[in-house]
C-alpha cells in the first residue's frame, strides 16, 4: 500500500476505480445513503468502516501493520451477524485494541476516527442489587456513585430502588463504585465499563452492605488438580474490591503446614484476598468480613500450565452441598464428549493425547473442583455448573467460576444473583462457552437454567 488507496482500480479499465477509500462520497454518517437500492447502499456506505481505517492511518498515525493486526483481530472477536451496526464495529475494534494491549491514547484515537464519521460512542450498563449482608434483605434508598477512577469528574449516582436495585448506561471508563447508606459500612470497589457492554455483556455488580464490628477470616489454600493443601502461599487482606490505592490498609499472612491461614478480630468490610505461591498463578476473591463472624475463603491455586492449556476452577460455599462441573464438546471425529463426575466420565483422549481431565471434585460444602483441558482451533466447548444436591440458594452458595489460560486468568463468573434453590430456578448454571483460536472466544451467557446445554 502505497498511498493506493482506490478499492477496484486493477479489476476496471485504466483510470477508474470504485470507491476511493481515502475520500469516500459517503464520508460521514450524516449523508449515509439511506434508500433501498442495493441493499440499503451495502457497497456506497461501506465506506462508513473503511474511512476510519484511512483516517487511522493518514490522521492519527497508526501504521498499516498495526491497522491490519486491529482489524483482523476485530473480525476474530467482533459479535457480528447479519443485523450488526455501524456502532458494532466501533465497539468491536476498541475491544481488539484492548486484546491487542493497545495504549489509553491509541484507543482514544480509534474513538476519534469513529467519532470524526459520526460513529459515536454507546453507554455500557453496570447493575446489580444491594442488600444487607446479616438479613439477606434488599435495601432500599442506598447511595450508589458511580465516580471515574482518574477523578476526572464523571459522578453518577443514583438511589437503590424499593427492591434494592441500581443501574446505570454511563460511557466507558474504570470507575469506582461507591455503596453507601447510613449504619453501614461504605462498600468500594473498581470495575471496568467498556463500549457496548450490554446483554451478556452487561457488568453485574451485587453488594451486601455490613455494619461496623469485627470478624475473623480464615481458610485453606489447595493445589487446583491435586487437591493437596498448600503451605507458605502468601495471604494478602486488601481494604476494597479490587481498587488499585496505594495508601489502602492490608494485613499479610502466611499458611501453615497444613495449608491454613487465619485472622482474627479484622475490622469488618470489603476486601480482597491476593495469594500467591511460586508456579502458581495468582489468586484473588472478592470477600467481605462481617461482624461477629468468620468467613471462610478457601484458595484454590491453579499450578503452572503451558500456555495453550486451558483449567477451569469451580469454588463454593457451604451451601448447597454439591456442585457438580461438566465440560461438554465434540471431539475432531464429530462425535461428542461430556466430562464429569462419574470415574468413566472423568478423562477424555482422543489419539493419545487428553482433551479434557476432571482433575479434582467435591461432593461437600466450601468445595472446589477443577477440569484442565486442551482444544484444536476452531473447537467450540461449553462449560456449566449442576446443581447436584443440598441446600440454601445460588446467589447464597458464592460460587464462582475462574478460567485460565495457561497462568494468565481469563475470565472470572460469579453464580448469577437467583436467590432461589436449584429446585425452584432451575438446577443449570450456564457459565461459558470458549472457542478457541489465535484468539478465544469467550461468551459468559451465565444464566440459571431448567435443562443443561447442549452441542450444536
Ligand atoms: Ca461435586
Amino acid at each position: 500500500m502505497t498511498g493506493q488507496w482506490k478499492n477496484g482500480r486493477d479489476v476496471v479499465r485504466e483510470g477508474s476505480f470504485f470507491r476511493d477509500i481515502s475520500n469516500p462520497r459517503i464520508n460521514h454518517v450524516r449523508n449515509a445513503y439511506t434508500g433501498t437500492s442495493d441493499n440499503g447502499g451495502v457497497h456506497s456506505n461501506s465506506a462508513l468502516v473503511s474511512y476510519p481505517f484511512y483516517l487511522m492511518y493518514s490522521r492519527y498515525g497508526f501504521s498499516r501493520n498495526v491497522l491490519a493486526a486491529l482489524w483482523y483481530k476485530s473480525m476474530r472477536t467482533g459479535r457480528y451477524y447479519a443485523e450488526s451496526s455501524l456502532q458494532d464495529v466501533r465497539v468491536a475494534l476498541i475491544r481488539a485494541a484492548k486484546k491487542l494491549g493497545m495504549s489509553s491514547q491509541q484507543k482514544n484515537n480509534i474513538r476519534q476516527a469513529f467519532n470524526d464519521v459520526g460513529i459515536t460512542q454507546i453507554n455500557g450498563n453496570i447493575h446489580g442489587i444491594v442488600t444487607d449482608r446479616d438479613a439477606g434483605t434488599p435495601i432500599q434508598g442506598a447511595t450508589v456513585l458511580l465516580t471515574k477512577e482518574n477523578g476526572t469528574g464523571t459522578r453518577i449516582g443514583f438511589e437503590t430502588r424499593f427492591d434494592g436495585s441500581y443501574s446505570f448506561d454511563v460511557e466507558y471508563g474504570r470507575y469506582i463504585v461507591t455503596v453507601s447508606k447510613d449504619n453501614y459500612i461504605t462498600f468500594k470497589a473498581m470495575r471496568e465499563i467498556e463500549e457496548g457492554d450490554y446483554g451478556d455483556f452487561a457488568n453485574e455488580l451485587n453488594v451486601a452492605l455490613v455494619k461496623e464490628g469485627k470478624g475473623n477470616i480464615s481458610g485453606t489454600a489447595y493445589d487446583a488438580t491435586t487437591g493437596n493443601t498448600l503451605s507458605n502461599v502468601t495471604v494478602r487482606l486488601r481494604e476494597d474490591w479490587s481498587v488499585a490505592d496505594p495508601y489502602a490498609r492490608t494485613i499479610t499472612t502466611q499458611t501453615n503446614a497444613n495449608g491454613f491461614y487465619s485472622m482474627t478480630s479484622v475490622d469488618a468490610g470489603y476486601y480482597t484476598i491476593e495469594a500467591s505461591l511460586t508456579h502458581y498463578a495468582d489468586a484473588f476473591i472478592e470477600t467481605t468480613i462481617a461482624p461477629g463472624r468468620n468467613t471462610v475463603n478457601n484458595i484454590v491455586l491453579s499450578p503452572e500450565t503451558s500456555g495453550d492449556v486451558y483449567r477451569v476452577t469451580l469454588q463454593w460455599g457451604a451451601n448447597p452441598r454439591d456442585l457438580d462441573s461438566h465440560l461438554i464438546g465434540k471431539l475432531p471425529n464429530g462425535t461428542n464428549f461430556h466430562v464429569y463426575y462419574p470415574s468413566s466420565s472423568r478423562r477424555v483422549y482422543y489419539n493419545g493425547k487428553y482433551v479434557a481431565i476432571l482433575d479434582h471434585d467435591d461432593t461437600q460444602g466450601n468445595g472446589f473442583e477443577t477440569t484442565t483441558f486442551s482444544m484444536q482451533p476452531g473447537d467450540t466447548f461449553k462449560y456449566y455448573v449442576h446443581w447436584y444436591a443440598g441446600d440454601g440458594t445460588w446467589s447464597g452458595s458464592n460460587a464462582v467460576v475462574n478460567l485460565y489460560k495457561g497462568t494468565n486468568l481469563i475470565g472470572t463468573y460469579p453464580v448469577p444473583s437467583v436467590n432461589q434453590h436449584g429446585n425452584t430456578a432451575g438446577r443449570y448454571w450456564h457459565v461459558f462457552e470458549l472457542t478457541n483460536g489465535l484468539d478465544p472466544i469467550v461468551r459468559g451467557s451465565s444464566s440459571i437454567r431448567t435443562t443443561a446445554p447442549t452441542l450444536d
